[in-house]
């Protein structure tokens, strides 16, 4: 299905943009930021929960449900949506991230990658027409191209010939791809730090005429200053009437940063990862619910959130949960941070609509380092 990406406002002193994607599964309303649903489930949390908090789409993992349950036992419960029970839009991602961060014994060749399962030690391998047959079996709205993301400190000379072997893996996965079918496949440009090459690539890729695109290989151990940089000429490289997804990224303030650069969508396990460490975005900055100084705080954790989490229990409550290891501590702080980052967008969405996006993200970015000090 070719998929239908309106760009409804550009602001008039950064590259931020507003825009609307259609999709099989519903509209998102885009600048996006996209819950981490690694094994078919957003962690400590369900269906209901995200609805509730305002997710519009959420992230499955190829790499996770081609080992566990499998493809084709998720395509007989009626895909991802149907197994989990989550009407709205799904992405999925490749499996050429998790590959190289999560197996053992990687091999990478023209083929694909041979690695070990995380879960068994059993041999596997993962090419990108099966990346793709999976992510078809899952039903995603959105599917990712099968990339390699080279580790941070690879030398140039790698990162020449890993993005000429991810360009010809992306053209073996378009052709794998049913256009016809009910996911919109993205590439993904790579390139490091390297301005040239994530030039280069973003021509390349751009030749495929794919529905959306990617960037990928950031957040990898890089000086954020740098990825900024390195964003700020490469998004521009995208073509301009397609959405544009930086992956993996990332903080609040990263956000907020990227999409003045011209990002439209973004994922990031953060929020629901420090959720489970205790680690809890607020609009006071960040509360870490562990500290004994919250043992009798009658306050919500963020009065300025009209979340469930904090409508209806206190600091006390929250920071007892934590201490007696009780489950619904995970499922009450990961509420609480996705609802964080979704209110997020929400502002920031509206901020480009006024056309005052530049203006808006100063001020936030300003009031947000002064209390993080
Ligand atoms: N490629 C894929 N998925 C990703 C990344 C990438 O480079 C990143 C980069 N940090 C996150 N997720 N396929
Ligand atoms: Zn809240």
């Amino acid at each position: 299905m070719s998929l239908d990406f309106e760009l409804l406002k550009v602001d008039p002193e950064s590259a931020a943009r507003r825009g609307r994607l259609r999709l099989p599964h519903g509209v998102v309303e885009t600048p996006i930021f996209m819950p981490v649903g690694t094994a078919a489930s957003v962690k400590a949390i369900a269906p209901d929960d995200l609805e509730r908090i305002g997710a519009q789409i959420i992230l499955g993992n190829t790499y996770h449900l081609f080992l566990r349950p499998g493809h084709e036992l998720v395509r007989r419960h009626g895909g991802l949506h149907g197994f989990m029970t989550w009407p709205k839009p799904i992405l999925t991602d490749s499996g050429g991230f998790q590959v190289y961060s999560l197996a053992a014994a990687r091999k990478i060749s023209e083929e694909g990658v041979v690695f070990r399962s995380h879960l068994d030690g059993s041999r596997k391998l993962l090419t990108p027409e099966l990346s793709i047959e999976v992510q078809e079996a899952l039903g995603a709205d959105v599917i990712m191209a099968f990339d390699e993301c080279p580790p941070a400190g690879s030398d140039r000379r790698y990162f020449e010939d890993s993005l000429a072997r991810t360009t010809r893996w992306a053209k073996r996965c378009k052709d794998a791809w049913h256009p016809e079918g009910k996911s919109s496949l993205f590439g993904i440009v790579q390139g490091g730090l390297h301005p040239d090459l994530r030039r280069r690539h973003a021509e390349e890729l751009a030749e495929l005429d794919l529905p959306g695109y990617a960037l990928g290989g950031y957040s990898v151990g890089e000086p954020i200053p740098s990825m900024y940089e390195s964003v700020s000429t490469s998004a521009p490289n995208l073509p301009a009437d397609k959405p544009r997804y930086l992956m993996g990224v990332g903080t609040p303030e990263d956000l907020v940063t990227c999409v003045g650069l011209g990002i439209d969508m973004f994922d990031c396990v953060l929020p629901t990862r420090t959720a489970r460490n205790a680690r809890l975005y607020t609009s006071e900055g960040i509360v870490n619910i562990k500290n004994a100084r919250y043992a009798d705080d009658p306050a919500p954790l963020d009065p300025a959130c009209d979340c469930y989490t904090c409508k209806n229990f206190s600091r006390a409550y929250l920071r007892h949960l934590y201490a007696a290891q009780e489950l619904l501590a995970y499922r009450l702080n990961s509420i609480h941070n996705l609802a964080f980052f979704l209110d997020l967008m929400a502002r920031v969405r509206a901020a480009i609509e006024e056309g005052r996006y530049a203006a808006w993200s100063k001020a936030w970015l300003e009031e947000r380092s002064l209390r993080l000090r």
